[in-house]
């Protein structure tokens, strides 16, 4: 009988350990309560509610994952593309399982999504697959996404609005990047953790004056 393959992961990534992802969801829920009581971003409120005037509890519109991590490799048990050849490439064996350490260097909030961007060392980049900033981008997307250095879209999913896909934050991340720059950054306000900046449609982002750094294990994860 021939041997059974090894089954591939939903995912591969970078998982916090349990007591950072305490620390970090304290501290960006904080952040969270600041942004939905400052008129600035009450003036974009329609973007979130559909309506304006309307209040929005952005700790309660926005439901939490279950493990945070930044994912390196979507394997979807093998159906992804490039999934097995990930997965035996000799430095994702070699990083299993072991202990790194993550920056989150900004925050960004859209009315689908709440998330970290992670800016990946050059060793952590080894484990970033080649393309996977492109991935499921939009077309009309596309060059703006490929003129972004590598890693861009390298995240923490935080929270996402009812009905949407994690998948979405590393997309409204490259948007915000894109539209970041072609100079599209409209209202800047200046808050305790940094500089947030407003970019049309709902989008904010909160460039962290500090990063803020978590320790994490390199491994996988099946349902
Ligand atoms: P995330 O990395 O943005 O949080 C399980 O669904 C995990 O894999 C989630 O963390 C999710 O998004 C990520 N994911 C799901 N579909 C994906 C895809 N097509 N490409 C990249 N990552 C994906």
């Amino acid at each position: 009988t021939k041997p059974k393959e090894p089954e591939l992961p939903l995912f591969f990534g970078w998982f916090l350990l349990p007591e950072e992802e305490e620390r970090i969801k304290c501290a960006t829920m904080d952040f969270l309560k600041t942004l939905d009581t400052l008129e600035a971003f009450k003036e974009h409120i329609s973007e979130f509610t559909g309506e304006a005037e309307k209040e929005v509890d952005l700790e309660q519109y926005f439901q939490n994952p279950l493990r945070l991590h930044c994912t390196t490799k979507f394997c979807d048990y093998g159906k992804a593309e490039g999934a097995k050849e990930y997965a035996e490439l000799q430095v994702v064996k070699e990083s299993f399982a072991k202990s790194d350490e993550l920056s989150v260097t900004a925050l960004i909030v859209t009315p689908r999504i709440f998330g970290a961007r992670v800016a990946l060392t050059e060793t952590q980049m080894k484990l970033w697959p080649e393309g996977a900033d492109k991935e499921g981008v939009a077309p009309a997307l596309l060059p703006n996404v490929e003129a972004l250095p590598a890693g861009s879209r390298a995240h923490v999913t935080l929270g996402c609005s009812a009905g949407v896909e994690a998948v979405q934050t590393g997309l409204d991340l490259l948007e915000i990047l894109a539209l970041q720059k072609e100079g599209k950054e409209g209202t800047q306000v200046e808050m305790d953790l940094g500089t947030l900046s407003y970019l049309s449609e709902g989008r904010w982002f909160l460039a962290l004056r500090e990063p803020i750094t978590a320790d994490t294990t390199f491994s996988s994860f099946s349902d």
